[in-house]
């Protein structure tokens, strides 16, 4: 089964956004395994866009994320990441299909409100750094997820 990492960004927690996002993958039918509310270090943040170092808003973007709290999730199920990207929609809001996330509640290309891996190397690659690679198991469950 496939898993991604979302977050929630500093923009969307303070918006009070968590629950309308977490909302959308409950509804689309994906798993939670792993969530967490937290404040990030800059040499998390460094890390995780390690790939932008060389872009002229890397420092913007490093500043951003460590400025407040994200929301920190790893959700799981049939072709979640590419899923999950659409659903997010494109990284610049003007661009994103009416109906996405980033269409919906965000205007910026800077604050564009959550974040979504973006190919199986990354979604291994942030799970691990993030949450040390650690899930949630519903091993009670009282059916197959749906
Ligand atoms: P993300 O990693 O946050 O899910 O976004 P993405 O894949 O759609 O876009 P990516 O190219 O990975 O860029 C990461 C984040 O950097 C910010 N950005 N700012 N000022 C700019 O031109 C610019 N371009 C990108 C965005 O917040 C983007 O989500
Ligand atoms: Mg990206």
């Amino acid at each position: 089964m496939e898993r991604t990492f979302l977050m929630v960004k500093p923009d969307g927690v303070q918006r009070g956004l968590i629950g309308e996002i977490v909302s959308r993958f409950e509804k689309k039918g994906f798993k939670l395994v792993n969530a967490k509310l937290m404040t990030v270090s800059r040499e998390l943040a460094e890390k995780h866009y390690e790939e932008l170092k060389d872009k002229p808003f890397f420092g913007e973007l490093v500043d951003f994320i460590t400025s407040s709290p994200v929301f920190a999730m790893i959700w799981e199920g049939d072709n979640v990441i590419s899923t999950a990207r659409t659903m997010m929609g494109k990284t610049n809001p003007a661009d994103a299909a009416p109906g996405t996330i980033r269409a919906d509640y965000a205007v910026s290309v800077g604050m564009n409100i959550i974040h979504g891996s973006d190919s199986p190397e990354n979604a291994k690659r942030e799970i691990d750094l993030w949450f040390n690679g650690e899930t949630i198991v519903y091993d009670k469950a009282i059916s197959k997820w749906i």
